[in-house]
Formats: structure tokens, sequence, C-alpha cells
């Protein structure tokens, strides 16, 4: 096993990345192993790094390596194993002298930037890169830059952890459990309104959640739709998006993909379809995960479905191929 790991992280002075960074380095993420980060943001803020980087010297990570800022994604890709993809244009900016309101001009901006982006990995990263999108919309930032990676050796992920944490708290809460005792927590589908958080398949204290919870009336009004819109939720009180949690959501995937999946368990985060739960092959959709003793992450198969969760699982879905449809031009 390597003794070091290149990281890259873009939108590096961003929110979400300022507490992020500091966790991939403070020995526990990858454990022992150097970490050597990559930090990328724009040309426009790109000088801003130097204080972060600042900041990272002064407070003395024993694991941390070589730290380097750029604004060139192609240069900072090199032999890199992992890429945090955090950076992304939010809705309501100013863009080429145009406001950005609707989905669709979202999902054709981000969607170039991560053409370029797929490409790059492709060519220099590592060939078991393993490539997690945060940035929104993140699974269909993830399928383009994977189309345009083509290397299927490298995986791409779309984060649905921080769906799963939240979704944690509130099963801990409602159960009366400690947030440790709940697994298994699946979000099926887009990371977004619609995604499906399994209230049936969660395993609490090692008992299905369809017989510990034991109540639709609140699953389906009150726990599946706090899930879908804790985002807004928090942006709405605290007048900026999610962004420690969603920090420690990114750490958490890094560590689940970094060390074997405990027998019996999964963990949340979106991956490329194989046609698995019926879901049609290439899709980025949230699938209950798994990592082997190799290192190679997989789609847990024997998860059963309810009539209900196929319903909810479908609309997720389709949203998922409307937004395919909405890229199309983007893929080669
Ligand atoms: P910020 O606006 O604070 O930071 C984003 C940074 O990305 C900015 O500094 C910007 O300059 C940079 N950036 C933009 N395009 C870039 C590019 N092509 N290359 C490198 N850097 C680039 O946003 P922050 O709060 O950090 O959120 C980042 C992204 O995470 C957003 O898209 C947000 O919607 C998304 N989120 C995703 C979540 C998830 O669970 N998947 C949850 C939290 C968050 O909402």
């Amino acid at each position: 096993m390597s003794s070091s790991v290149k990281v890259v992280v873009t939108g590096a002075a961003g929110q979400i990345a300022y507490s992020l960074i500091p966790r991939l380095v403070d020995g526990r993420t990858f454990g022992d192993k150097k970490v050597d980060l990559a930090l990328v943001e724009i040309p426009q803020v790109v000088d801003k790094l130097e204080g972060l980087v600042m900041e990272l010297e002064d407070s003395y990570f024993p694991n941390m390596g070589q730290v380097t800022y750029t604004d060139n994604f192609a240069e900072a890709s090199k032999d890199a194993d992992w890429f945090l993809l955090v950076g992304s244009i939010p809705r309501g900016i100013v863009y080429n002298g145009k406001k950005i309101e609707e989905r669709s001009d979202l999902l054709s901006i981000n969607g170039g930037i991560f053409v370029d982006q797929g490409k790059a990995i492709g060519s220099y990263g590592k060939d078991d890169a393993k490539i997690l999108v945060v940035g929104n919309p993140a699974n269909t930032n993830a399928f383009i830059g994977k189309n345009a990676a083509n290397n299927d050796n490298q995986l791409w992920m779309a984060m649905t952890m921080l769906d799963s944490n939240r979704a944690k708290s509130i099963i801990s809460k409602k159960t009366n459990t400690n947030i440790d005792d709940i697994n298994n927590m699946i979000i099926w589908g887009n990371h977004s309104p619609t995604m499906y958080p399994d209230a049936e398949n969660v395993l609490i204290s090692n008992e299905l959640g369809s017989s510990v919870i034991n109540d639709m009336e609140w699953t389906e009004s009150s726990f599946i739709p706090k899930v879908q819109q804790r985002g807004k939720a928090v942006i709405d009180a605290r007048g900026a998006s999610s962004a420690t949690s969603a920090a420690k959501a990114a750490i958490d995937t890094v560590m689940a993909c970094e060390s074997p999946t405990l027998s019996g368990n999964c963990f949340s985060a979106a991956i490329a379809s194989d046609g698995s739960y019926d879901v049609p092959e290439g899709l980025i959709c949230g699938y209950p995960l798994i990592t082997l003793e190799d290192g190679t992450i997989e789609i847990k198969r024997d998860i059963s479905l309810s009539d209900f969760a196929k319903s909810k699982f479908k609309i997720s879905i389709d949203e998922l191929l409307s937004e395919k449809e909405a890229v199309k031009h983007l893929m080669q």
C-alpha cells in the first residue's frame, strides 16, 4: 500500500473547502499516509489560497505533505489518487453577463466545466483514482465528468452522504437511538429534493426500520420531506448553505471508500448504474454501496424495495433521466 496519497480539491477557497481541507491532513481520514494537496480555484480567486496554505502550515499537521495551489486543473490532476470536486457555479450569480436562475442553465454551465475536468482526470489522474463530486447538480456533473474522462477504471461518485447523515439524525431522534446504532441509511436516486431516503431498510440497532419505526404516516409526511428539504432549511436558518456538515460528509465518504465495509453494512453515494434495481445503465444514481477487502466498491444488491419505495425511487430516476436529456449536447 502506498504511504502517500495525492488529493485534488476544487472550490478550495469556498466555504465547504475551508472545513474540508484541514480534515484531509489531520491524520485520521487517510490514517498515517502523507497527504499531498493540490488546491484548485478559478483565476479570479486563486490568489486567496495563499492565505489558506499559510493557515495549514500554521496548524502543524504532521501528515501534511506537499501543498500546491493553482487555477490550472489539468496540472493539478497529475497522478492524483482522489478528486474532491467541490467547486461549481451557484444559482443566482451573473455568469458571462447572464443571471443564472434556471436549473437547465446551471446544468449547462457546470456541465461545461465538468467536461474539461473529466477529460483532465481521465488523462492525468491515476488509473484507479476516485472522484467525489460535491458541487451541484452533483449527480449530473458526475455523469458528464465520467463520460468525458472515458476511463472505466476510475470511480466517479456524487455525494449523498450528507443526506444520509441528516436522515440518520432524524431517525435517531424519532426512535431515541444513538446515531452510532443506525446503519444502512440509503439515499436512492438524485441528490435533489426528489431523493428517496429509505426508512424501511435502515438498520436501527440491527433491526429493520420497517419494523422499528412502523409509522408510514410519519415516514411519508414528515421524515421524507424533511430529509429532502433539509438543505433549504439550513439556508433559511443560516443565510448560507450547509458547509461544515457537507465537509464532514465528504470526509465520511472518503473514509467509507478507504476501508472495507463491515459485514451487513453499507454506505450511501451515487455511482454509475450497471442496471441494478432497474435503473437505466450509466445514470449516476444514489445506491447502497460496500467497499470490499481489495478496495473495490460495489453496489449492494440484496436490498428489497417495497412498492412504496419503488414509486418514490422512480420519481428520482425520472428526474435523472430528464437532467441527462438536458445535457446531451455535452456528451461525445
Ligand atoms: P462556495 O460558493 O463557498 O464555494 C465554491 C467555490 O468554488 C468558489 O470559491 C468558486 O470560486 C469555486 N469554483 C467555481 N467553479 C470552479 C471551477 N471550475 N474550478 C475550481 N473552483 C471553482 O460554495 P460551497 O458552499 O463551498 O458549496 C460548493 C458546492 O457544494 C455548491 O455547488 C453547493 O451547491 C454544493 N453542495 C453540495 C452538497 C451535497 O450534499 N452534494 C451539500 C452542500 C452544498 O450545497
